[in-house]
């Protein structure tokens, strides 16, 4: 009597990455592995960002990554966090990061037979501005004799066996999904320091109103994807425009509401500027599990695209399933499809 009323039964992400791995008879238990290993990366990024401020971490490191983006501190310590999780996880033989040139290789781990693909802190050009911003990732599984080198990488997002994003803004959310399983959405519970099951199953709207694009490059825009955007704008009720400019928040706004994020390439960024392996084929892997869908600028199917190179990029439709047949249609008016 008088006694609080206590949940024993809450859904942590480490009860449910246990349950998921005994729902799989022949599983070894090593992805489970993996995930914890994952988890770890996500709760040590969130207190460094969250620290960042008070020890005065943000602001530049004064070096540059792959693409010469002025790298943050925070972008060094995400990167490093994230690779010696993977590295202790002994489940990962190969790792690709936005932060490094080359694939990461961990050598003699005799059980690693997964290929991770991820942008530690995506969206850090926003960190000192307090934009919400997190990290995206792609879990490969590799045949049993692979070396674990870049062409490990070069396959379609169909081929992967796990993506998701974690979002370190007011609270730190993560959104995780299976090939062809549910979405499911965690949020970080800091007392007890676990993860909760607070967003099962998740399902997009099939439309809604919401535009996500940034509108400073239509000059650039190719003819259909200007008609488009300019439709919704003189659209009888017309669309609202939602612009972060922080892929995981745009997308995790997009994916609770609905609507539609586009970074299509254009005359300035002819192959787009987000990037296949860990912005835009985990993405889409989640929007299709959730019931969206996700092209790239030629209206294919994004999570059929193939790499050429680690680092490549692509165009990108991601959205609500009416939502992104919308540009799809506006293509096929103008004869391109995918
Ligand atoms: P723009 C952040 O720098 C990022 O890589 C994504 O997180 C974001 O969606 C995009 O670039 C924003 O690009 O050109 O609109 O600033």
């Amino acid at each position: 009597a008088g006694r609080e009323s206590i949940n024993t039964e809450i859904m942590t992400l480490t009860r449910f990455l246990n349950e998921e791995q005994t729902k799989h008879r022949e599983a070894t238990g090593d992805f489970t592995l993996l995930c914890h290993a994952l988890q770890f990366a996500f709760k040590s990024i969130a207190y460094y960002i969250r620290r960042a401020s008070l020890i005065n971490l943000s602001g530049l490191a004064g070096s540059s990554n792959t693409t010469g983006d002025e790298q943050k501190k925070l972008d060094v310590i995400g990167n490093d966090v994230f690779t010696a999780a993977m590295r202790s996880s002994g489940r990962v033989k190969v790792m690709v990061s936005e932060e490094d040139e080359e694939v990461v290789v961990f050598g003699n781990k005799p059980n690693a037979r997964y290929a991770v693909a991820c942008d530690p802190i995506d969206g850090s050009s926003n960190l000192d501005a307090g934009v919400s911003v997190g990290t995206i990732f792609g879990i490969f599984r590799l045949p049993d004799d692979a070396e674990g080198t870049k062409e490990d990488f070069l396959r379609p997002a169909t081929d992967l066996v796990a993506a998701g994003f974690t979002m370190y803004g007011a609270s730190t959310q993560l959104v995780l999904t299976m090939k062809d399983g549910p979405v499911n959405g965690f949020t970080m519970d800091n007392g007890l320091g676990e993860f909760i099951l607070t967003h099962p199953d998740m399902h997009m709207p099939k439309k809604r109103a919401i535009y996500s694009c940034n509108e400073g490059n239509s000059k650039y825009w190719e003819a259909p994807v200007k008609e488009w955007c300019e439709e919704m704008k003189n659209a009888e009720k017309p669309y609202s425009s939602r612009y972060i400019g922080s892929m995981v928040a745009d997308a995790y706004r997009t994916l609770l509401y609905g609507g539609i994020f586009a970074y299509p390439a254009d005359k300035k960024s002819p192959k787009g500027k987000l990037r296949i392996l860990y912005e835009c084929g985990p993405m889409a892997m989640v929007f299709e599990n959730a019931g969206g869908q996700a092209v790239d600028s030629k209206m294919r199917r994004m999570m059929t695209v193939v790499p050429e190179h680690i680092h490549d990029r692509s165009g990108i439709f991601l959205g609500s399933y009416e939502e992104v047949q919308k540009v799809i249609d506006k293509h096929k008016q103008h004869g391109l499809t995918g």
